[in-house]
């Protein structure tokens, strides 16, 4: 049993040994691990990876360039990287039953937009789901490159209804905008939805109109890996993921697709969109790929569901109203308004800092607020279920949620709750044992 001082000692070694020679990122550092660690971690797309990711991500593979695909790359010196990216990419197919994995995108967004580089046009339409319904930047936001070099046509969730069935994918949209503007390409997939997306009507009507399909499963990703989530593989066309959010893995994305794309899903990440891929990120990957494969990654996944549940339950007892009426997935999206007319996301966001419960705010279906305003709360359950948090705990962070909000302008009263945050967060430390890898 590792016991907390050398726990400490081993945090401490890997910010402070590796980097003695670097005072000023090592302070910074020892603050991050500090921050982590002393607060609540709630923002949907984040969580605590193993100490063995957090390894492979600071390996030596960092120093390797390996442009090009295992058995085809433009440098020498990759046969330890060949092997490293064909465990990745075996790894992530044997997770997800899919024929063909690239592991090499940076990010969500580059996989994304690899994505449309191999399937459409510039200029071509493409239908996904607006940003401000819970849809993401790159499914076509005018701010991001792919709004700017595609057509995009933009669906979103019914109105709310006072029982909670409402603000769901509204399906009928998607049908009757895919028959009218005729999309070469649909994508699925949302950062700020609470629900299930089934992806088989998406498929039908994919194929009613001979448009290829996209999930983007970047936030269910991990749910989906467990079971805890209908698959979209072998039903989209692509899908996209990250590997960071409820897949508990580095930073990092990747994409499965069928054989057929598989070439040239390839080319679009490189020579495509990306040069040398990150290879370190790439051996992370594989280690997160193989943690998801075991049992207790199932048991993690359908409690952080169950978490969730809990969590909306407990918000909607504390005055919040919540979009779609609750949960299936890891993530409740608040509307504040009914707890406060006046209380914003922005405020909330700011206020909740400070009492060391960390969340992002984030817009509410048709939203009367700016997207940097906002009169939502986005909260996801995934990284302190890995911390070891249950129900009873969910009840817990509820209710310090609403205590912050309502006592938002009494200093000390955020103090106290700051206090609390600390020792509950004391209870479920991430990193019981440190950053050993076992
Ligand atoms: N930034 C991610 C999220 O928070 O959902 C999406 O890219």
């Amino acid at each position: 049993m590792t016991t907390a001082s050398s726990a400490e000692s081993s945090l401490a070694h890997f910010v402070s040994g590796v980097l003695a020679s670097d005072p000023e990122i090592r302070d910074l550092l020892e603050l991050e691990v500090e921050r982590q660690r002393s607060t609540l971690q709630l923002i949907a797309s984040e969580n605590f990876t193993s100490p063995s990711v957090m390894a492979a991500s600071a390996s030596m593979l960092t120093n390797k360039y390996s442009e090009g695909y295992p058995g085809r790359r433009y440098y020498g010196g990759n046969v330890v990287a060949d092997e490293v990216e064909n465990l990745a990419r075996e790894r992530a197919k044997s997770l997800f039953g899919a024929a063909h994995a690239n592991v090499q995108p940076h990010a969500g967004a580059s996989a994304n937009l690899a994505t449309y580089l191999a399937l459409v046009e510039p200029g071509d339409t493409i239908l996904a789901m607006r940003l401000d319904q819970g849809g993401h930047l790159t499914h076509g936001s005018p701010v991001s490159i792919t709004g700017k070099i595609y057509r995009f046509v933009a669906y979103g969730v019914t109105p709310a209804a006072a029982d909670g069935s409402g603000e769901r994918i509204d399906l009928d949209q998607v049908r009757d905008l895919a028959k009218r503007e005729r999309p070469r390409l649909i994508v699925a997939g949302t950062t700020a939805y609470s629900r299930t997306i089934d992806p088989a009507p998406y498929r039908e009507i994919a194929d009613d109109i001979g448009a290829k399909f996209m999930f983007d499963a970047a936030h269910p990703a991990g749910l989906i890996a467990a079971g805890e989530h209908p698959s979209p593989v072998g039903v989209a066309d692509v899908v996209t993921f990250t590997t960071h959010k409820t897949l508990r893995g580095p930073r990092g994305g990747a994409i499965l697709t069928s054989e057929d794309l598989g070439r040239s899903i390839d080319s679009a990440v490189f020579p495509g969109l990306q040069g040398g891929p990150l290879e370190h990120v790439i051996a992370a990957k594989a280690v997160a790929f193989a943690e998801a494969a075991r049992p207790e990654f199932k048991q993690y996944a359908a409690q952080v569901r169950a978490n969730a549940v809990a969590f909306a339950a407990a918000l909607a007892e504390e005055g919040f109203r919540l979009v779609a009426g609750g949960t299936d997935n890891h993530l409740c999206l608040v509307d504040l308004r009914d707890f406060d007319a006046e209380l914003t996301g922005k405020i909330a966001q700011e206020v909740l800092d400070r009492a060391g419960i960390t969340c992002n705010r984030n817009q509410i279906p048709d939203d009367p607020r700016p997207p940097f305003v906002t009169s939502g709360l986005r909260l996801g359950t995934a990284a302190e279920t890995t911390a070891g948090m249950k129900e009873p705990q969910m009840v817990v962070v509820a209710s310090l949620i609403a205590r912050t909000l309502r006592h938002r302008d009494d200093e000390s009263e955020l103090q106290a709750i700051r206090a609390e945050v600390s020792e509950l967060c004391a209870m479920f430390d991430p990193y019981p044992d440190g950053l050993a890898v076992s």
